[in-house]
Order: structure tokens, then sequence, then C-alpha cells
């Protein structure tokens, strides 16, 4: 076998970093879709029941800061695939679709060159163009060998995704649906036939809205009592500045029912999360049953976070930390950080995704991604991997739009509009003695060194989009939308 390998890489027959499948993990890459941390045990949260998605975070290793560069589905999602920040991906809901160049470089593509078998099933998320400004994009399924995907939102009841219909009898529902795939995936790329390894990308629906939840788990949470956030509540989010009103999160904690019904949004929101902790236990046992356990490399995320009543808001896009601040767990078997129950509070984000699969696949790291390999933390948790991570938004109304800069110490938040009665505004957090943001200290007579720090580190992050963002889809024009030395009057 290995002198027929010698033959192939000899005969150019095989890609540049080719390794034989026995020396390359498979990957399987889980994505939930607006989950906050505040949903699983792992993350301090003692009435959700998550005992698969705990027994991983024992298993491998936690990230409590980890944010979403980007805090909303398609822009995270690009981000996620990319390992690039939102303004080197030109995509979000209302810039633009992912061009076919940029798609070419994201993990899973460059995973198939390397070799591997690679599978997507759930909410792809973004569609890909071949030219900026292209309306209608298409999805990747051709690219894949296994397809279970669907185009923009997909659906919560399986037999409307096309590509899933074979499972709507069994599971009506979509989650389950999505074990069911995963299950099916990896007995057929662990069989005798294939000798590939495997990469295994799930993008669960669960729980975005609208709440949907599994019948079958209706049990679950009956009776259940669910603690709130010590940030809980309009009266905790009184210092923020008036832009953050003005998108659809603020009237949300109170058309959501956050306000007067938490209990019951709650339960219905861990239960969707549940059925993706079955997933998780699930794939587990599939992994073990095919022999593959010990040869597969498990990630867990979300493409944004949710704020469920803390600050008095409800949703995501916000750069607030319940928003942007996701689940990570990384779970790799063969490394001696597994079953170390090891968390690790350095700050990552979900550009380091794809970085981190291309590590695991001992494929180089582009040097366009921002992102940055997590194996460096598996190895060394009290390492330091980024200096610091941007939050952007560029969604919604212009009220909303957002840079800020987080840092393992501080995060410093910049809102641009100035149209009257709003006036630019920027915000300062203690990261480290208040990550429930409840006290702005940007003018605090005691931490202006810290605020000339974080501007300075804004400034660079800024340069970044200007030196190294797309020139399509609109993005050069927050060059100056985020220059906060230029006034609002004489912004584009
Ligand atoms: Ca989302």
């Amino acid at each position: 076998m290995i002198r027929m390998l010698v033959l192939l890489i000899a005969s150019n027959l095989l890609p540049a970093g080719y390794l034989p499948a026995a020396d390359r993990p498979n990957i399987v890459m889980l994505l939930a879709d607006d989950q906050c941390k505040y949903s699983m045990g792992c993350y301090d949260t003692p009435s959700a029941k998550t005992p698969n998605l705990d027994q991983l975070a024992r298993d491998g290793m936690v990230f409590d800061r980890h944010y979403d560069s980007t805090a909303i589905c398609m822009a995270s999602r690009a981000t996620i695939f990319t390992g690039m920040y939102e303004y080197k991906t030109g995509c979000n809901f209302e810039s633009g679709h992912l061009l076919r160049d940029i798609w070419r470089q994201s993990y899973p593509m460059l995973l198939k060159q390397a070799g591997y078998r690679i599978a997507f099933a759930g909410k792809f998320g973004v569609e890909l163009i071949d030219a900026p400004g292209q309306k209608q994009g298409q999805l990747a399924a051709a690219d894949f060998d296994s397809w279970g995907g669907g185009p923009g939102q997909t659906s919560y009841e399986t037999h409307r995704n096309d590509s899933m219909k074979q499972y709507a009898e069994q599971y009506p529902h979509s989650t389950l649906s999505y074990g069911a795939f995963a299950r099916d995936f990896i007995k057929s790329a662990t069989s005798k036939d294939d000798t590939r390894p495997f990469c295994l990308s799930i993008s669960f629906k669960a729980p975005h809205h609208p709440t949907t939840p599994d019948p079958r788990f209706d049990h679950v949470y009956q009776g259940a009592t669910i603690e709130m956030p010590a940030n809980f509540g309009r009266e905790h989010g009184s210092h923020f500045p008036l832009q953050s009103q003005a998108g659809r999160q603020f009237e949300r904690f109170e058309s959501w029912h956050y306000n007067d019904d938490y209990n019951r949004v709650m339960a219905t929101y861990y239960q969707q999360i549940y059925a993706i902790d079955v997933v998780v236990g699930s794939i587990r046992q599939v992994l073990q049953e095919c022999g593959a356990a010990q040869n597969t490399v498990i990630l867990y995320s979300s493409d944004n976070g949710f704020l469920c009543g803390s600050h008095g808001y409800g949703s995501k896009v916000l750069p607030y930390e319940e928003s942007s601040c996701v689940p990570m767990i990384v779970y790799d078997p063969r490394h001696p950080s597994a079953g170390q129950q090891q968390r690790c509070d350095a700050l990552t984000c979900n550009a380091d995704i794809a970085a981190t699969i291309l590590a695991l696949a001992d494929q180089p790291i582009p040097s366009t991604m921002d992102g940055r390999s997590l194996i460096a933390l598996l190895d060394a948790p009290d390492a330091r991997i980024h200096e610091f991570v941007p939050l952007i938004n560029v969604w919604g109304p212009r009220q909303v739009h957002s840079f800020s800069v987080v840092t393992n110490d501080y995060k410093y938040v910049y809102w641009p509009f100035g149209e009257e009665p709003y006036v630019p505004a920027a915000e300062l957090y203690d990261m480290q003695r208040d990550r429930s943001e409840l006290h702005n200290l940007i003018d605090s007579e005691v931490h202006q060194t810290a605020v000339r720090q974080m501007r300075s580190l804004y400034d660079l992050a800024l340069d970044h989009w200007i030196s190294q963002g797309v020139t399509f889809h609109g993005y050069p024009r927050f060059a100056k939308i985020f220059d906060p030395e230029i006034p609002w009057s004489d912004k584009p």
C-alpha cells in the first residue's frame, strides 16, 4: 500500500500534501443556528438538558471566549467556510452572495482537493455567484460527495427539504433527519470501499425561529423552571446607546415574550436544542460502531448567539456578549487534552474554524485566512492566538450598524449613526470583571488608558478592512462610515 502511494505521489496522481487516510483524522463540524451560550449545561446553565453536548465538552475543550465576528447567519457562515472576516467575503443578506473564487478557498473545497470525502447537510446559508452583483446564486450541492443541504432558511418539515426527503417519514422534524443523514454518511464513508478520510458538516436549522420544537421531546422541559441571566430586562440596557434600540432586537423583547412569558419561551428554545443534543449523541454512537471514534475530531458551534431578554433585547446582530460570544467545543480524541475537561479563555472566533479544520487535515492554511488554528490552544490553553477580534454589523437599519473590537480584557464598540436625534457613540466594557456588560466605562477617568489602547486596536481593525476588504458589494464605503474622525454629515 505504501509503495503504491509513493508511486501515486511520484506520478502526481495525488494532490500535494496528501497523506495516507489513516494518518489524517475524519472531521465532523456541527453548527447550530442562533444558539446562545446559556442553553447548555457546560456553559453554567443547570436548567438546560444537554447531556451529550456536556459529555462532548468534558471529552474535549470548551472555549469560553469564542466570538462570531458577524453575529448573523449568512455572513457568519461565509466566514466559517472561508476563515475570512465579512469584509473579505463580501457576503451578507443585504450585501451580496459569495463569489465562487472565494468559495474555492473554503475548508470543504480545500479538503476535497486534499483527498477528503466531503458531505454537507442542513442550512447551507450562502449562495455562490460568478461575479459581484449577480443576483441569483447557486448552492454548492455538486461540490459535495454527499448532499443533504438546502437553500435559504430550509424547513423544519423534513419533507420540504428536497435533498432530505428520504428521511421524512421516519423523521418528520428536520433536526433528527440530519442525524439519520450523518449515520448513513458515516457508515458509507467508513466502509472498506473508501479509504479516504471524511469531513461531514451539518448545519442545523434549530433553534432558529419560527419556534418549532419536535413534539417527540415535549416531555423534556415539562414543568421546568428556567433561570434568568443576571442582566435580564430593560433596566439593564438603559446605558446602551440609542442606536442599539433601532433594530428589531429591541421590540423582540416584548413581541417574542421574553418580558412576560420567559419560562415557556425558553423551554421551547431549549427543547429545540435538546433535539440537536440527541443527534450529537447518535453521531458519537455511530462513530463508535463504525470504529471511527478514535480518529474523528468533532467541532461544535453556532453561527451567532441570541439575546433572550438580556438587557431587554431579543435576537442577534448586536455586538453584545449574548449575541456575539457563542458555544465552541473541540474534541480531538487523539490529542492529550482529550478527557481532561479543559476550558480555554483565549480569544477565538468563527474564522478559526476553517483554519483549524485545515490544520487537522495537515493542509496549509492560506495566508488570506484571518482565522488561526485552535490546535495551538489544545496544546496550551493559556496561549493566545488573537490580540483582538473585530465584531461587525452592516446589516439592518443604518442606525444599528456598528464596528467593534474585543480583546481578552476589553470590548470597544463604535456606533457611527449621527442623524438627529442620534449622536455617534462608543462603549467600553471590562471583559474580565463585567461580562454582563452592565457598566459602560467609555467616560470613566481611570479607564482612559484602556480607551486609548482599544481605540488604536479599533483603528488597526479598520485599516485591515480598508486594505484587505473586497472592493464590491458596498464594502468600501464603510472605511468612512466606521471612521470616528469623520463627521456623520461627511459620510456616504
Ligand atoms: Ca443564525
